[in-house]
């Protein structure tokens, strides 16, 4: 039986989640697309809504897509859990803590987990292989990890603290994700006009957390990882399938976007989420990852100008949302 989705939102990620679902996803097909921009988005060949709550609510639709502008999330999130409908949504869960906070409190008040946020690294080969070093204890206990999140040039739809609370959530989540910790208190550097900022974090059992994000690096995207414990260290391999020697250079190419470099972790992702919804057993980044991320995130947009650690607040996680931690499988 396959598992009609309908996603919101044609733009980079919008067209990406589409074009995985119509070839790549197992369990799912395609039924419907939403955007502004119609002729963008009849290109896909399905059902096209100029309305959003219009495709969330069509008998035509059993599962949603949310690849919608940031701001837009928290509402179509809302109407998902109103109707019952799985939904992926892309991060940041929410443009706000507060508003992260309201989707908690009506998916718990619904009784089903419905929401599942897209951080797509959980799923990502090579952080997998971090993650599995660790929790197979082949390089001791973890004390560092050190995080590089380089775009090529900053996303021209990026407005102001879109760094930390577009971009820099991935690594939010990430890190948790991989310490298996929650991050306790944070310092924020940032280099002329904000780019690039070094953000130095400790989590709740002293692991120290570094994470560069640099939005206008030029030379291409480029996410790295390394994980270092007391009997070893973990980090991530090139980013390459082959190595190109001409004119007197040996290397590869740096993509200009996340897409290439992220494709496997977003088919990974789909597939997992229809899975998930077949067998009703959640996986990858549940709302309160997303609301962790969006008010670590508001936090330190609030703390960052001053000389002080920023030691953060999160509240206590509801029993609804404690899972066995798993490994998020290929
Ligand atoms: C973008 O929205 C993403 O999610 C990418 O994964 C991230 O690397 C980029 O910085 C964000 O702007």
């Amino acid at each position: 039986m396959s598992i009609s989705v309908g996603v919101i939102g044609t733009g980079v990620m919008g067209a990406k989640h589409a074009r995985l679902l119509q070839t790549e996803t197992r369990g799912a097909d395609l039924a419907a697309v939403c955007d502004a921009d119609t002729k963008r988005a009849a290109a896909f060949g399905v059902e096209v809504f100029s309305d959003p709550l219009a495709l969330i609510r069509s008998d035509a639709v059993e599962a949603v897509v949310v690849a919608s502008p940031d701001e837009t999330h928290e509402a179509l999130v809302m109407e998902a859990l109103s109707q019952g409908k799985p939904v992926l949504c892309e991060k940041p869960l929410a443009a706000t803590t507060a508003q992260a906070a309201a989707i908690i409190e009506a998916e718990i008040k619904g009784g089903r987990r419905l929401v599942q946020v897209g951080f797509m690294r959980r799923f990502d080969p090579a952080y997998a292989e971090l993650r599995h070093a660790s929790t197979s204890g082949r390089i001791g206990q973890p004390m560092l990890l050190h995080n590089v999140h380089r775009n090529a040039q900053a996303p021209e739809w990026f407005t102001g603290a879109m760094a930390i609370t577009n971009a820099f959530v991935h690594e939010i989540d990430a890190s948790r994700w991989l310490l298996g910790s929650e991050m306790a208190r944070a310092h924020v550097f940032a280099g002329a006009g904000g780019d690039p900022l070094m953000i130095q974090m400790q989590t709740d059992r002293g692991e120290m957390v570094s994470t560069e994000v640099f939005l206008n690096a030029t030379y291409g995207y480029h996410v790295h990882a390394e994980l270092v414990g007391r009997d070893g260290a973990v980090s991530m391999a090139t980013p390459t399938h082959a190595w190109l020697d001409r004119a007197g250079q040996h290397g590869h190419g740096w993509p200009d976007n996340w897409l290439p470099r992220f494709n496997e972790a977003y088919r990974r992702q789909l597939n997992a989420w229809v899975q998930s919804i077949a067998t009703g057993i959640p996986t990858g980044a549940s709302s309160w990852d997303g609301y962790v991320a969006s008010a670590l995130a508001d936090q330190i947009v609030a703390g960052m100008q001053s000389e002080r650690p920023i030691n953060f607040e999160i509240g206590t996680k509801d029993s609804f949302y404690e899972d066995a931690q798993t490994e998020e499988t290929p």
